[in-house]
């Protein structure tokens, strides 16, 4: 077991992220550590681990399932088939691909080299188009080259400081439907608080918007909302919002989706990256939303 002692915290030199020492990712964690590094979490919104070893999916899914529930059963059918290839690279013993709530990007020649690279392109908070996202998420380089392939981090924080007195009061309290129909035409969306107060800083930030969202929050006009996510779209091209992170092998990422949105950076081409992503809920997703919305 790992414990916090030989845990260190270094702020990134941007408005987010930090890089953990001193934790090998391929221990199940204590309780404590865990505890930690959530608040980590809710504060920096992204966690650098570098040099981590993981070959093996039972290690990322340990490690993930020390901050909450990991399995997203649907992931076995939409998500995982179209997008992880799993196939592709399942000659290479240490890409199982076993367990249901890994994901796999692999891009490069032969994979995804191609000039449209995905929704990952845009911003998102990932699986907020669900009833009850899974907030915590955990992806590690089984191979990055040594330069080219970034992701993209934007603090939700400094999107909701930024926004004008008026304009805060005018959207506290309010929620906004998500739903993500074109990969999951099956799936109904989802409801989520627009303000969200995260309970481990308490600070407010904005949900899951630009991203999964769609239409205007409830109650509000198309033309009321439009000109405010206008202005959300442009923050996401200025740097004081954005972390980006530069891939190399072994970097295990980990971020908080209530408190950042994130995207891959530009397309790169001729060069192979193997990411593999899982995600963890927290307990505190379903308390929040009875508490700030009323909902079971
Ligand atoms: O491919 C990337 O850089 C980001 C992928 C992504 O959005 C995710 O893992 O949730
Ligand atoms: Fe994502």
């Amino acid at each position: 077991m790992i414990t916090t002692d030989a845990f260190e915290v270094k702020p990134i030199d941007a408005p987010l992220g930090a890089e953990i020492t001193g934790v090998d990712a391929s221990a199940p964690p204590a309780d404590d550590l865990v505890r930690a590094l959530k608040k980590a979490l809710a504060e920096y919104g992204v966690l650098v681990f570098r040099g981590q070893h993981l070959a093996h999916e039972h290690e990322q899914v340990a490690f993930t399932q020390a901050f909450g529930e990991t399995v997203v059963p649907w992931l076995h059918g939409g998500e995982r088939n179209t997008f992880a290839r799993i196939e592709e690279i399942s000659p290479r013993p240490a890409y199982t691909g076993e367990h249901p709530s890994c994901v796999y990007w692999v891009n490069g020649p032969g994979y995804y080299d191609r000039p449209d690279d995905g929704y990952a392109q845009d911003w998102h908070a990932d699986v907020s188009y669900l009833q009850n996202p899974l907030h915590y998420s955990f992806l590690y380089a089984l191979e990055a080259p040594e330069s080219g392939y970034q992701t993209w981090y934007a603090s939700r924080y400094a999107a909701y400081d930024d926004l004008d007195e008026a304009t805060k009061k005018r959207l506290e309290g309010r929620s906004i439907p998500h739903e993500f129909k074109s990969a999951f035409p099956n799936l109904s969306g989802a409801l989520h608080p627009l303000v969200l107060k995260h309970p481990i800083s308490g600070r407010r930030a904005l949900y899951g918007v630009p991203g999964y969202d769609r239409g205007a929050p409830v109650g509000m006009t198309e033309a009321e909302w439009r000109p405010i996510r206008k202005r959300l779209e442009a923050n996401l091209a200025e740097e004081r919002f954005l972390y980006k992170h530069h891939w190399r092998t072994g970097d295990l990422l980990v971020w908080d989706n209530r408190c950042v949105l994130h995207r891959r950076g530009p397309q790169v081409r001729g060069q192979t990256r193997i990411l593999r992503r899982t995600v963890a809920g927290d307990g505190s997703a379903s308390d929040l939303r009875k508490r700030l919305l009323g909902w079971g």
